[in-house]
């Protein structure tokens, strides 16, 4: 789920650019010589993403094509329906036939964010909900029940394939919102939702064994047992046992089972094996739960020729995950015929450095711009310091390498391969982020 709205749709996709090369040879023991400095030098190569002009929508609050599907075929007050478009923490009406329109009327619809001047969507998740949590109902999508279909709310799964279809008819790109790292919250804890560290409570075979998921993620996971979990997994009433699509969620063992994320005191352990607000996190060191996930969201490519994907709560997935997930997804991209298939993470860090480990070192082919976010909006709000702070952070590298005396290398580009990622997918950057050569005279 994201936190920070649709502020986030002005962040830029981070820069990336360069080689493993590069990378390779400007580690801690200096600046870089020789092919290694030439390869620096040279100017970032943009993806497609780049250029691609992208308005994010959430469906349900862009267009009510449907009036019969607002409470999603149930019945009952908001509680149970969860549509009360009178609160803003509820379901209004919205829906992909209200999205699509008739495709030809600029006025409404797609053909309206296509006369706009946009050239491509980021929509959120389409997938069934739990309906309502608490006081609050999924008219976000990021409460996920049934990762197969759409919601009754939003239309129906013709819905979604019109949806596509006329998007691309008038040559509008489509970038599914998807989750991979929690569902809806269903499976609850014995003993309290307090977050249960696994240096005093490590996870355990169903032998009872101890033993680290992260060595286990190439290869045969231990056998597991719900008594053998830190918290004892239990289902509130019975019809939860088969409440999510496919049957493998249903598994209360292919979940960490840890407790709440605390985020006043986390380590990075507890950002990615904590349940985020208390949905229910997936325990994705397993390969059958990191190949369930390819699966699931391979289909909705192969099924609906989406463009790319933009994967929400990036920062809480193990470090292996998307380094074994993206090729899989690109792959069933490429069965298709799509040989460019873009894929961004939603990563909250404002440090550019801490973010950019997630490109280089975790497999994440690109990363909303959270620096450039957090500095642009602490510009509008008036604080000049915000863009120094960022720029200072974001050229720091570069700076520091040409008081080195690597006078030959443009530093701006350099930063870029230092930001880059070794995915040979993943060589851009975005116009946004992209660094200006004139901007690094600027006195730090
Ligand atoms: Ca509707
Ligand atoms: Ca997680």
């Amino acid at each position: 789920m994201t936190r920070s709205g649709r502020a986030a749709v002005a962040a830029a996709v981070a820069a990336i650019a360069g080689t493993a090369v590069a990378l390779g040879s400007s580690g801690a023991s200096g600046p870089p010589t020789g092919a290694a400095l030439a390869a620096l030098a040279k100017p970032p190569t943009y993806s497609s993403l780049a250029t691609q002009r992208v308005y994010f929508v959430m469906t349900d609050r862009y267009a009510n094509g449907d009036p019969s599907n607002d409470r999603g075929g149930l019945t009952g007050g908001p509680g149970n329906t969860g549509y009360d478009p009178t609160s803003t923490a509820y379901f209004h009406g919205g829906d992909l036939q209200g999205l699509t329109g008739d495709c030809t009327d600029t006025k409404h619809g797609l053909a309206r964010v296509k006369d706009l001047g946009f050239t491509a969507l980021w929509v959120t998740p389409p997938f069934g909900q739990q309906t309502v949590q608490g006081d609050s109902a999924a008219y976000h999508g990021y409460w996920i029940k049934d990762f197969l279909d759409v919601d009754p709310h939003l239309g129906t799964n013709q819905d979604f394939a019109d949806f596509v279809a006329c998007a691309h008819k008038l040559g509008l790109k489509v970038y599914l919102d998807i989750v991979v790292n929690h569902t809806a919250d269903v499976v609850q804890l014995q003993g309290g939702t307090g977050y249960l560290d696994p240096q005093t409570t490590p996870y355990r075979d169903c032998n009872g064994k101890p033993f680290d998921p992260a060595r286990y993620v190439r290869r045969a996971f231990p056998c597991l047992s719900a008594a053998n979990m830190p918290r004892r997994p239990f289902f509130a009433v019975s019809s939860d046992r088969t409440a999510k699509k496919p049957a493998w969620l249903n598994d209360p063992t292919k979940y960490h089972d840890r407790g709440d994320i605390d985020f006043s005191s986390c380590s990075q352990t507890c950002y990615e094996q904590g349940d985020f607000f208390g949905l229910d996190d997936l325990f994705t060191e397993q390969p059958a739960v990191m190949n369930g996930l390819a699966l699931i969201f391979a289909g909705w490519v192969t099924k609906y020729h989406v463009d790319g994907f933009r994967v929400d709560t990036a920062k809480h997935v193990n470090s292996a995950f998307f380094g074994l997930w993206v090729p899989k997804i690109q792959a069933a991209a490429r069965s298709v015929g799509i040989r460019d298939f873009p894929i961004f993470g939603e990563v909250t860090l404002t440090d550019d450095i801490e973010l950019s480990a997630f490109v280089r070192d975790r497999g994440l082919p690109f990363v909303l711009d959270f620096p450039f976010q957090d500095a642009a909006a602490g510009f509008a709000a008036g604080t000049m310091n915000s863009i120094v702070r960022f720029v200072g952070r974001r050229y720091s590298c570069a700076v520091r390498w040409s008081s080195a005396g690597v006078t030959a290398a443009n530093p701006c580009s350099s930063w870029l391969i230092r930001l880059g990622s070794s995915s040979n997918s993943a060589n851009a950057a975005s116009r946004l982020a992209r660094p200006n050569p004139a901007n690094c005279s600027i006195s730090l």
